[in-house]
C-alpha cells in the first residue's frame, strides 16, 4: 500500500528528511512559504485551534537552524523569525525552524512525513534490514524503513499524526507507542488493544500529540524477538510553546544490547544475559558517531532504553547536567539535580541538559565496564598476572598463529595488527585515538565542543592548549618537586615491599 500523495495540491512532504540527520532540513519545507500553504494553515488553525496555545515568536522557533546534517552551515547568530508565522495559530502542524529546533539523530534517520488534511502522516516499513553495528560487523535484523533501529518520528506538541504500518516481515506485528497518551486503541499491545498486523497488512493509527517530550515506539507482538532484532525507535515531540531555557543542540540516542555470536549473521533473540554487542542508536564504538557542539551552546541529549535486560548508567565526562525529563514527562525545575552520570532503565528515556562551556573531546558511555566491550571480551579465562612462559610457542605447534591473551588485561593495541578476527566480528575493545589506543567499545560515543565550528562536520580530534595535557613528567620536574620516583610510594609503610 502506498500513501504516495494522493492529493497533490493539499498535501507537503518532508521527502528531503528521509536521509541521515537532514530531516532537519525539514525547515525548508516544499511549500511552506506558498500562499497556499498559508490559506491552509489559517484554515487549520480555525479548525483545529488548541486551547490558548498562541505562537510565541522567539522561543523554541526562534533561531532557525535550517539543518543538522554534517556539513550543513552554523547560523551565524539568532536569525529573524519567519515573520511569514506571525498571525499563524498553534494548532496547524508543527514546523521545523519555526515551531521546533529539529532533533539530531547521530547515526540514525527521520522518519518522512506530509501533511494532508492538515494531518502529519508517516508511513513505517517493518521489515528485514541488513545492518552494520560497527566497521566489519553486519547483521541481519528487523527494523522499519530500511533503518535499524527505526528512524525517530518527530512531532509537535498538539499535532495530529496519522501512521500507516504496513509489515512486510515474515511474521505479524503490531507498533506501541511508549509513553504516549493516546485512546486506548492506539496502543498498539497485539491481541489486547488491537488485531495483530499480519504479514502483508497495512494498519492505521491516528491520534494527536497531547503532550511533549521524547517517547519511544517498539513492536508489542512477540516481543522478546522483535525488539531484540531490533524493531525500536524513539519519538521526540516539541513543546508548542517553549518551556525551560532555549536548547542549540537536541540529540537523540537510542540505547540497545544484542548477542550476535562472532562469525553469524543473525542476533539471537533467545539471550537472556550475555550480551556481547552494545549499541547507541545502533552502532557499537569505533561505529558510532560523535556528537558536535560548538562551545556555549546549550545542549540537550535524549537517551532512552529498549534493549532487553540491562539498565544502563549513562556517563557524561568534562560535565555537570541536570536531568530535566522522563518519557512521563519534564521535570520541575526545582526537581531537578546535577549529575555526571544518568540511569536509564530498561524501558524508559532520560533527557539530559547542560551548557558546553569547556572545549574538548569528551567521553559519554556507558559506566557498565562491559558495556564498552565489543564481542569476545567477556568469556575469557582470568589470565591477569599469568605468566605463559613458551606456552605460546608450544600451542603454536598445533595451533598456527595461537596467542595467549589477557595475561595485564584486555588492552589489545599491541595485538591487532596480528590478531586474526573471525570473520563478521569486532575486536573486543575499541579503537586508536589521537594520543594512543582507547580501550573502549560498545557504548561509547564522544562530545566534541570546539570554539569555533564552521559546520558539524567532525572536526577531528581536539587540539589540547599548550599546558594542558597529561605528558610524560620529565626528570626535572621530578627534581624540582623532590620525588623519586623509586622510592616507595609516599604513604606506603609496609615493611616489606621495596621498590626498585
Ligand atoms: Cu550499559
Amino acid at each position: 500500500m502506498s500513501i504516495r500523495q494522493s492529493d497533490g495540491e493539499a498535501a507537503e512532504t518532508n521527502e528531503r528528511g528521509e536521509s541521515s540527520s537532514a530531516a532537519a532540513a525539514g525547515a525548508e519545507q516544499p511549500g511552506l512559504d506558498s500562499p497556499r500553504a498559508l490559506t491552509r494553515r489559517k484554515m487549520l488553525v480555525m479548525s483545529v485551534g488548541l486551547a490558548g496555545g498562541a505562537l510565541v515568536l522567539g522561543g523554541m522557533g526562534g533561531e532557525a537552524q535550517a539543518a543538522d546534517a554534517p556539513g550543513a552551515k552554523l547560523p551565524r547568530a539568532s536569525a529573524a523569525t519567519d515573520d511569514a508565522s506571525a498571525d499563524q495559530g498553534s494548532a496547524s502542524p508543527g514546523r521545523a525552524g519555526r515551531d521546533y529546533q529539529p532533533v539530531v539523530v547521530p547515526n540514525g534517520s527521520k522518519l518522512p512525513w506530509k501533511i494532508v488534511g492538515g494531518v502529519k502522516v508517516f508511513h513505517m516499513v517493518a521489515e528485514e534490514v541488513e545492518h552494520e553495528l560497527a566497521p566489519g560487523l553486519k547483521a541481519r535484523c528487523w527494523g522499519y524503513n530500511g533503518k535499524v533501529h527505526g528512524p525517530v518520528l518527530e512531532a509537535v506538541e498538539g499535532d495530529r499524526v496519522r501512521i500507516y504500518v504496513t509489515n512486510r516481515l515474515p511474521a505479524a506485528t503490531t507498533v506501541h507507542w511508549h509513553g504516549i497518551l493516546l485512546p486506548n486503541g492506539m496502543d498498539g499491545v497485539g491481541g489486547l488493544n488491537q488485531k495483530v498486523i499480519r504479514p502483508g497488512e497495512t494498519f492505521k493509527y491516528e491520534f494527536a500529540f497531547r503532550q511533549f517530550g521524547t517517547g519511544m515506539y517498539h513492536s508489542h507482538h512477540d516481543e522478546m524477538t522483535q525488539m531484540a532484532l531490533g524493531m525500536t525507535g524513539m519519538i521526540v515531540i516539541h513543546p508548542r510553546r517553549p518551556r525551560g531555557p532555549r536548547v542549540d543542540r537536541d540529540f537523540a540516542i537510542l540505547l540497545h544490547e544484542w548477542r550476535i555470536n562472532a562469525g553469524a549473521s543473525r542476533p539471537d533473540p533467545n539471550e537472556m544475559s550475555d550480551f556481547n554487542v552494545l549499541t547507541m542508536n545502533a552502532k557499537a564504538f569505533p561505529g558510532t558517531e560523535a556528537l558536535m557542539v560548538r562551545k556555549g551552546q546549550r545542549v540537550r541529549i535524549r537517551l532512552g532504553n529498549l534493549g532487553a535486560m540491562d539498565h544502563h548508567p549513562i556517563h557524561l565526562h568534562g560535565y555537570h547536567f541536570r536531568i530535566v525529563e522522563t518519557d512521563g514527562g519534564r521535570i520541575p525545575e526545582a526537581g531537578q539535580w546535577p549529575e555526571t552520570t544518568v540511569l536509564v532503565p530498561v524501558g524508559s528515556t532520560r533527557t539530559i541538559e547542560f551548557v558546553a562551556d569547556e572545549p574538548g573531546d569528551w567521553a559519554l558511555h556507558c559506566h557498565m565496564t562491559h558495556h564498552v566491550m565489543n564481542q569476545m571480551g567477556h568469556e575469557l579465562p582470568n589470565m591477569v598476572g599469568v605468566n605463559p612462559g613458551d606456552l605460546d610457542e608450544k600451542v603454536r605447534t598445533l595451533l598456527p598463529g595461537y596467542m595467549t591473551m589477557g595475561q595485564t588485561g584486555m588492552d589489545m593495541s599491541e595485538h591487532l595488527g596480528h590478531m586474526k578476527m573471525p570473520p563478521n566480528s569486532i575486536p573486543m575493545v575499541g579503537a586508536q585515538g589521537k594520543h594512543d589506543y582507547i580501550t573502549m567499545g560498545g557504548m561509547f560515543t564522544v562530545l566534541k565542543v570546539r570554539d569555533r565550528l564552521d559546520s558539524y562536520a567532525d572536526p577531528g580530534w581536539y587540539r589540547n592548549p599548550p599546558g594542558t595535557l597529561a605528558e610524560n613528567a620529565g626528570a626535572a620536574d621530578l627534581r624540582r618537586d623532590g620525588i623519586n620516583p623509586d622510592a616507595p610510594p609516599p604513604g606506603d609503610s609496609r615493611p616489606e615491599v621495596r621498590h626498585g
